[in-house]
């Protein structure tokens, strides 16, 4: 029996297809490794199948042309600087340490919307056509691609590729459809959405001790403090300095006392001195990446000359795996994997050549750098995650990786990377995140307050405002100025107490939306065009967006006020959280209801173990009908028991009728006990409107 390629054109799915260029034969392409797992055609391509690409091959490229249709809108293209809509851009999916050249020539690593590439590879492209429905054009390459999308979308590459097209009836099915492929988030645990404090560096030891207690001291909420490389012995991964952290496993203890978390970085780089044990290791057991004629290959990194890893070997896996599980016990939370497109640092910009050889091995056949540069990152991610898991299968596993491939969100979250405190930067925070979300990534977001530079504290209060409602929260700076909450006077502090009091307080319904993320792939975070995708005037709305499918966050961001926010149709109700005061309105998004929709709302508190506890309070915006509905999702915020049922879902109902509103469960889901806990509705229509409706205060009856 002759066997089909796991490459062969046809339909992979229902609404999936596949095209292989003519002439190429599908069983020499290399394994895809944006799906989750090989996907034979399950039939031929029909005729009328809406959206082809047309292959072409020039001297030195292969390309792949689609043609769209007048006011298609283009989107994802992973991590990305600039507009939402990347209509007119040309990029790269190149994994790379971005760096400028300013004019007065000094180069500094920071990226703005020309940077054609930054750290994470996804070669995808999202569309929505003038009517709303939508379609996704994923190259399914590991090389480096060039993304041209000024007329149409033009892919090319060195190397033949197979291109996969996705159609959506909306973009929200389209992005379902993308995680069918290339997968979801699982769900995190509780802690990681809480807000995080880094910098780099926080040490040694009692300077961490100190900000712990200088957090719980000012009543900041705060889940977790991180340690960069400053821990490390002369930056030799998974070493301690004797003097700046003598005892991590005290670190450790001390934080947990105080109810954080700690997430310790790791770098790929492994310094190449004899005698090092990592090092003496790798070498004698073969784990680093070699040149073409065999030598072990060297670049000059923070540490100094270093070797790297070969994470397409199993084998390497494995030892990096033993190594991250030792250094997990002593008890770091998370773990934050950096500089892994690989990036040497010197001289900035430095790559590694293309012509390493990786070895390969399972499913992972021998190639160069060239084709396994852009998942270098995920490799990495993957396996620090699959160690986490290992060391501790009751627990939740957390890495940030700088770097991924498409499908990255399986293993690791991530953040922008090394943005600059600026405006410019604040304002990239959100089309960042979202385009990061249209690739498949829900779990993003931006070093807040930026990372190179110091923000005045006009900007600081700013940023943590609006970074309070991205689905992952942590301000980080570099080696300049502190960053504190508390670091920029007595008014800032104060606005970053209530951005943060606002986020806690909306956890209930944030977790929710994690939970949507992690079962249909929906990004927590989405443009304000999933609300109508035919609206053509929210296409290039890159301010205001869209928590989960219920809540629109309006940050007031730009300099001069604008009067006319874009909104989706409807009536989207505006809401207070916690201690908005008016004299740092401007700091604050403002925050709008759908109709229609009820959320869940905790109390709020100093961690998420506080803040999931305790009364909740149903926010109940009715419809034109008087109807309003929305789930509330709950289970231990750690470890899998919700595999195995220990979660509930409640869908929760508001119905106006005979001049009131009753409030019940709809439907449950889930073993979970309901917890006995104090509940509070809260209806947003106007005073004026219940009045009409003959409604006081009195008439509200809750049925559970
Ligand atoms: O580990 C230091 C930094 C880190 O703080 C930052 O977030 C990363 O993006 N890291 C880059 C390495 C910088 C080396 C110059």
């Amino acid at each position: 029996m002759v066997m089909g390629s796991h490459q062969d054109p046809g339909v992979l799915a229902e609404g999936v297809a596949r095209f292989v260029p003519p002439g190429v034969d599908p069983s020499t392409l290399p394994r895809s490794f944006a799906l989750t797992e090989p996907m034979p055609a399950r039939g031929p391509v029909p005729e009328d199948w809406a959206t082809v690409p047309q292959f072409r091959r020039s001297s030195e490229h292969f390309v792949a042309n689609v043609s769209i249709e007048a006011d298609t809108s283009l989107y994802g293209t992973g991590e990305v600087a600039g507009p939402l809509l990347r209509n007119g851009f040309v990029t790269e999916v190149w994994a790379k340490q971005p760096f400028r050249i300013e004019d007065d020539g000094t180069v500094t690593p920071h990226y703005d919307e020309r940077s054609k590439s930054l750290y994470q590879a996804h070669p995808w492209v999202f569309a929505v056509r003038r009517d709303g429905t939508a379609f996704g054009v994923l190259a399914d390459t590991t090389y480096r691609l060039g993304i041209d999308l000024r007329e149409g979308i033009r892919l090319s590459c060195s190397e033949p590729f197979p291109v996969i097209v996705i159609e959506g009836a909306s973009p929200a099915e389209l992005i379902q459809r993308l995680a069918v492929l290339t997968g979801r988030i699982e769900l995190p645990p509780h802690w990681s959405l809480g807000y995080h404090q880094c910098r780099f560096s926080y040490h040694p030891d009692a300077r961490v001790r100190e900000l712990a207690r200088e957090f719980r001291k000012r009543a900041i909420p705060c889940d977790a403090i991180w340690i960069d490389i400053h821990y490390m012995d002369e930056y030799k991964v998974f070493t301690f300095d004797p003097e700046r952290f003598p005892d991590p496993t005290g670190t450790n203890d001390y934080l947990h006392e105080l109810g954080f978390k700690s997430v310790w970085i790791l770098d790929p780089a492994v310094k190449a001195e004899a005698g090092y044990r990592v090092y003496d290791e790798g070498v004698s057991e073969g784990h680093f990446l070699r040149d073409a004629e065999g030598y072990e290959h060297h670049e000059s990194t923070w540490p100094g000359e270093a070797a790297f890893p070969d994470y397409t070997r199993p084998e390497t896996r494995a030892w990096w795996m033993r190594l991250t599980r030792e250094f997990l016990e002593r008890g770091m939370d998370g773990v934050w994997v950096d500089l892994n497109e690989p990036s040497p640092i010197l001289p900035l910009g430095a790559e590694l050549p293309g012509d390493l050889a990786h070895r390969g091995g399972d499913e992972m056949t021998p190639g160069s750098h060239a084709q396994y540069h852009n998942v270098y990152g995920f490799l990495m991610a993957k396996a620090t995650d699959d160690a986490m898991r290992a060391s501790r299968p009751e627990r939740r596993p957390f890495v940030l990786s700088r770097s991924s491939y498409i499908g990255g969100q399986r293993h690791a979250a991530t953040w922008t990377g090394d943005n600059v405190s600026s405006w410019k930067h604040l304002h990239w925070s959100v089309p960042m995140v979202l385009n990061l979300g249209l690739s498949g990534q829900p779990f993003s977001g931006p070093d807040i307050g930026g990372f190179a530079r110091t923000p005045s504290s006009e900007l600081f209060a700013r940023w943590i405002g609006l970074g309070a409602f991205l689905p992952f929260c942590r301000t980080h700076n570099s080696l300049e100025g502190d960053q504190e909450p508390w670091s920029f006077g007595a008014a800032t502090e104060k606005v970053s107490r209530v951005a943060l009091e606002r986020r806690y307080r909306l956890l209930p319904y944030l977790y929710t939306v994690f939970h949507e993320a992690a079962t249909t792939g929906l990004p927590v975070a989405r443009p304000l065009f999933f609300a109508d995708p035919a609206d053509l005037s929210l296409r290039d709305e890159g301010h205001a967006f869209l928590l989960g499918g219920d809540v629109l966050v309006q940050p007031r961001l730009l300099k001069e006020e604008r009067d006319n926010l874009p909104m989706p149709a409807g009536n989207w109700r505006p809401f207070a959280l916690a201690g908005e005061d008016p004299a740092s309105e401007i700091d604050h998004p403002i925050l709008r209801l759908r109709e229609g929709a009820i959320i869940p709302l905790g109390h709020g508190g100093q961690t998420t173990r506080d803040a999931f506890e305790g009364p909740l309070t149903l926010l109940v915006s009715l419809d034109a009908l008087g109807r309003a509905s929305g789930d509330l999702y709950e289970d231990a915020g750690e470890g899998f028991g919700y595999r195995d049922g220990d979660y509930l879902l409640t869908t929760y109902q508001a119905v106006l009728s005979g001049g009131r509103v009753e409030v019940s469960v709809a439907r449950e889901e889930g073993d979970r006990p309901r917890s006995v806990r104090e509940l509070h509705v809260q209806l947003l229509t106007s005073t004026a409107v219940l009045r009409a409706s003959g409604i006081d205060g009195e008439s509200l009856l809750v049925q559970f």
